[in-house]
């Protein structure tokens, strides 16, 4: 298991329409989201937002105590929806708290509610005027969403937002936890950005 974000995979712009064109960076990287600095990293919760394992625990852990008491005080949060912390003692400065869908079979509206988790953290990251923004692989640990669908679905959805408000995010991270899982998001990456 890497013990930090080392290296930057794939680099790249994503192309807004016009001529002045603001441009948002898209990195895939294998890592530790804790270690990432950046607006906001994005925690893969469950619907209590009080912790659990994967990278919850590890968000909780590096944290400390004090964001599970925020935590406590938000009222859990619906599968698909997403509320933002602080992020205490993370190279962070917030923790965008989203709850994807346990897979159960596809039939379920499990890829409308991951496209859901993703829009509504890049939703909560204008609001609060974020400009960097780091995401683990939602619901493909503990919740079993198969990873290859998981990918294209983190990528389009990131992609159209980013074409609906260009420039509003300047920096995208996708931090992959293995080798593996780094190759599937680079695949599906250029799928969604065939122009690189
Ligand atoms: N940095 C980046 N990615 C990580 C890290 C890390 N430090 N640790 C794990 N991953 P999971 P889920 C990867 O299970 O499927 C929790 O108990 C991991 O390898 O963390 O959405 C919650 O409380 C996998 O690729 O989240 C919920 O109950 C990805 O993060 C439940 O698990 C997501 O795996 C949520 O399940």
């Amino acid at each position: 298991m890497p013990k930090s974000a080392a290296k930057s995979i794939i680099f790249a712009r994503s192309k807004s329409r016009g001529d002045k064109i603001p441009t948002s960076k898209i990195e895939l990287i294998k890592g530790d989201i804790t270690k990432i600095t950046a607006d906001a990293i994005v925690n893969a919760a469950n619907s209590t937002l009080l912790g659990g394992g994967g990278v919850d625990g590890a968000i909780h852990r590096a944290a400390g105590p004090k964001l599970l008491a925020e935590c406590a005080a938000l009222g859990g949060c619906a599968t698909g929806q997403a509320k933002i912390t602080k992020g205490y003692n993370l190279p962070a400065r917030s923790v965008i708290h989203t709850v994807g869908p346990v897979w159960s079979g596809g039939n379920h509206n499990e890829e409308r509610l991951l496209a859901d988790c993703y829009r509504n953290c890049l939703a909560l990251a204008r609001e609060h005027n974020l400009k960097s923004i780091a995401f683990p692989s939602i619901s493909t640990g503990a919740y079993r969403f198969p990873i290859e669908p998981a990918a294209q679905i983190a990528l389009n959805t990131v992609k159209i937002c980013l074409e609906k408000d260009p420039g509003v995010l300047e920096r995208i991270i996708f931090v992959l936890f293995s080798d593996s899982d780094l190759e599937v998001y680079q695949k599906s990456y250029r799928d969604s950005f065939p122009e690189g």
